[in-house]
């Protein structure tokens, strides 16, 4: 099997060379059927004023008109990776069958090339890892190459996928945003494609089209039609893959360099995302859960005493997952002290009710 993945690499690069050689000669300017955007450019001072956006129209179905999409959680089988992904699917399983719920069948999609002890709680693919160093340890190198192996090898009922990650949370039952065929993705202040111009056009050609067709996302959370995924997955492995091997680009996307490479790829395929702000929260900037769909912790609450916020300084109170590297976070964590936002409290109790009520928390080494 690992025998063929240099293969398969080879004949991936040929498809993808001629895939492109085919849009740059049929150039298609998709561009004046822009899709409506829920929100435009933003950054982090806005992220600190956080506006409620109503629920698009589009949204709010009626239950005979459901278009289910297909959960898929890449993940590792570190012990970081497995409280986090055990967490995801307790939540994922309470909001499912609620009234507005669009959410089809689950799949945590294993990229470490094992099984491990979670495979009789959660539904499971295993594929398989980058070969040796092709990741130059960015572990997330690996989630392109895992959709591609996952979108091959599995017949998917849904006609929708939602690309999830571990730390996402499921605050409320998730409908099918995506809107007059456009994929539904989140707007991330942090992703600029037009500041990074030089860069940007190393992946995307002038005859492509404006940089500002590239959307501010990466990969997660959208949720998107399955036939334009298996289109776009390939090239974004290859991009992923030529970015991070460029030196000066490395350096400038660091850690965010394959949602860069997400947002580049989509737009090599002429597909753009509507971007729809209330699809995530991210505590401790966002302050309230409101109509938010998930909640996505990534970001360390510091707070002292007094509920202040001490960001980038250890607090008094704090919740961190990167304070759980080697094993789960034990049961009943204490709430945070008055005066922290609603969003923080919300997530401590979360993930509390989660680990109360999942079988061997602390206890099977899962
Ligand atoms: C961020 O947005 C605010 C409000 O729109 C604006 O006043 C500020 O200049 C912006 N800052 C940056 C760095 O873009
Ligand atoms: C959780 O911890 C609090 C103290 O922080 C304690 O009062 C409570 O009894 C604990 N609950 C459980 C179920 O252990
Ligand atoms: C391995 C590799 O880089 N393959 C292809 C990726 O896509 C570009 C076009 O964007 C091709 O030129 C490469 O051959």
């Amino acid at each position: 099997m690992r025998q063929a993945v240099p293969v398969f690499l080879v004949i991936l690069s040929i498809g993808v060379f001629f895939l492109t050689y085919n849009f740059i000669t049929m150039i298609v300017h998709y561009r004046d059927s822009s899709p409506r955007k829920w929100t435009s450019g933003e950054n982090s001072s806005q992220l600190l004023t956080d506006p409620v956006i109503e629920m698009p129209e589009h949204a709010k179905r009626t239950k005979n008109q459901r278009l289910l999409f297909h959960v898929a959680l890449t993940a590792t089988a570190s012990p970081y990776s497995r409280w986090q992904c055990r967490i995801m699917y307790y939540w994922y399983k309470k909001r499912k069958d609620l009234p507005g719920s669009d959410m089809g069948k689950f799949t945590r999609i294993l990229h470490s090339g094992n099984p491990d002890n979670l495979m009789d709680e959660i539904p499971t693919v295993v594929v398989d890892p980058l070969p040796e160093g092709l990741d130059r340890g960015y572990v997330v190198l690996n989630r392109p190459w895992a959709f591609v192996q996952w979108l091959d090898k599995v017949k998917i009922e849904e006609e929708y996928i939602l690309m999830a990650e571990p730390d996402h949370i499921f605050l409320n039952p998730l409908p099918n945003l995506v809107y007059e065929g456009y994929p539904a993705a989140f707007p991330f202040f942090y992703i600029k494609p037009s500041e990074n111009v030089k860069i940007i056009r190393k992946f995307f050609p002038e005859e492509m089209g404006p940089v500002t067709s590239i959307d501010p996302i990466g990969n997660s959370p959208v949720i998107i039609k399955k036939d334009l995924l298996e289109k776009i997955a390939p090239t974004w492995m290859n991009v992923s893959l030529k970015m991070k091997n460029d030196p000066e680009t490395d350096n400038t996307f660091g850690w965010v360099l394959e949602m860069y490479a997400y947002a580049v790829a989509s737009a090599l395929h002429g597909v753009q995302h509507s971007l729809y702000r209330g699809f995530m929260l991210q505590p401790p900037w966002d302050l309230e859960t409101g109509n938010k769909f998930i909640l996505h912790y990534t970001y360390a609450c510091d707070y002292n005493m007094k509920g202040e916020l001490t960001y980038g300084k250890i607090g008094e109170w704090r919740f961190n997952k990167r304070s759980y590297l080697h094993g789960p976070p034990p049961r009943n964590l204490s709430l945070p002290p008055p005066g922290v936002p609603e969003s923080v409290v919300t997530l401590v109790k979360m993930v509390n009710e989660a680990t109360a009520d999942i079988p061997d928390w602390d206890t099977a080494q899962k």
